[in-house]
């Protein structure tokens, strides 16, 4: 899944960057190229050595640190002078996926009919509970169920990692280790104030915790005691669970009542070029129609194409903008949006997916950048990822092909930008 985000555009959301990459099934070969890291690593031992040595170092920093910031010595002494160096987690922190899953593929398995069909067992199971959530929060349970499957399969895979552990990894030697470091403190704040103990806070590899994968900085805002117990705990009660979600969505400014969009119909001649918001009636103007029923009634909605003209495009208003809080990644939004569709009983998707075009690796996007660079689009530094630059400068290449421009990158387009540079 980390390749999904990257794909379309990760991580300045409130969990940044990790919600899903703890569950992130890697694929057999990415396995294998773990593995054989481990096996290397194994048999460095002077090196993990000094990594443990300077580890014990830092600890003792930041347990001052922690101590100046409020956090008990109880809590310093039962949780923190425990954790350990994890190197599983710097190798996923860096690991690097070479293809850039397409967003077809990430919907069959996230809207799969097995994760359907377990969503409305779920929601059979703990009507009550939802149907009370909706009610306190203006959240639909279906869309807060479908959330609970995308990010932990109804909590049948939240990582059984110690979220302290991973924490003080990332902030020993991790990418982000300011972020990891405030991150270490709220978890240490959580344990302090009763909600979980230090052996119960566990979640994936990245920091992401129980059914709802919270952060400990985003479970410190957001999380709810559902059951009126005096704990949050999202990973032992489903109200908990079920409550702190919704209210994330609820403060993610999400407007009841109102659906997250629509499937629709573009006319021939569409701008695809156009990145703005409009209300639906000047969508309507343009000739956007409603695949099937009538357009929602919003007054600021984007029409998405996420597989460009080819693929499906969807008008799109203020709760879709809710849910890419929780996790910013365009193909995120859509499986929630369209798991709690199915989930209700309401329709898929009509319009195919290009499933004909051929993935890009992480080198074809370096390459389509440094090309588009060269040709004169400038999109900035060729880091083999699509952002909004990349696909700005594809629009402007595609337009000046007489292509239609709508920014999606394909092997065919590299071709053509290959032979156009000089
Ligand atoms: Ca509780």
């Amino acid at each position: 899944m980390l390749s999904v985000f990257t794909a379309y555009g990760r991580a300045k959301r409130l969990l940044p960057g990790l919600v899903l990459l703890g569950l992130a099934p890697l694929t057999a070969s990415a396995e294998q190229g773990l593995m054989e890291q481990v096996d290397t690593r194994a048999s460095q031992s002077v090196a993990d050595a000094s990594h443990h040595a300077g580890f014990d170092q830092w600890r003792a920093e930041f347990r001052r640190y922690a101590a100046q910031q409020g956090v008990s010595e109880q809590t310093l002494a039962h949780a923190l002078d425990g954790v350990r160096y994890r190197a599983k987690v710097i190798e996923h922190d860096r690991y690097q996926p070479e293809f850039v899953r397409p967003i077809w593929q990430y919907l069959d398995t996230a809207v799969s009919s097995d994760r359907v069909n377990t969503g409305r067992e779920k929601l059979d199971a703990h009507r009550d509970i939802a149907r009370n959530v909706e009610r306190r929060y203006g959240v639909p349970a279906e869309v807060v169920v479908a959330i609970w499957g995308i990010e932990s399969n109804y909590g049948s895979h939240f990582g059984n990692f110690s979220t302290l552990d991973a924490f003080a990894t990332l902030a020993f030697e991790g990418r982000r280790r300011e972020f990891a470091r405030g991150e270490l403190l709220a978890a240490l704040k959580i344990i302090d104030a009763g909600d979980i103990s230090a052996e119960q806070m566990v979640g994936s590899w990245a920091g992401a915790m129980g059914h709802t994968q919270f952060i400990p900085s985003s479970f410190v805002s957001y999380a709810v005691d559902g059951d009126d117990d005096g704990r949050r705990d999202i990973w032992d009660s489903i109200p908990d669970v079920m409550a702190s979600t919704a209210n994330y969505l609820k403060r993610a400014n999400w407007e009841p009542g109102e659906p997250w969009g629509t499937e629709v119909r573009l006319p021939d001649g569409f701008d695809y070029a156009q990145t703005r918001r409009l209300s639906t009636a000047e969508w309507r103007e343009q000739g956007v129609r409603a695949e099937d029923g009538a357009l929602p009634e919003f007054g600021s909605a984007a029409v998405i194409i996420p597989a460009g003209a080819k693929g499906p495009a969807f008008l799109v208003g203020p709760n879709f903008r809710a849910i890419l809080r929780y996790n910013n990644a365009t193909s995120y939004a859509l499986a929630v949006s369209k798991l709690s569709d199915a989930i209700a009983g309401r329709a898929g998707i009509s319009q195919g997916w290009p499933r004909e075009e051929a993935p890009l690796t992480r080198d074809d996007v370096t390459a389509l950048q440094r090309l588009l660079n060269r040709v004169d689009y400038a999109v900035g530094g060729a880091d083999g990822i699509m952002g909004p630059d990349t696909r700005k400068g594809l629009r402007e290449f595609q337009r000046a092909e007489g292509l239609t421009p709508d920014g999606f990158a394909t092997q065919a387009l590299l071709k053509r930008l290959e032979d156009a540079a000089p």
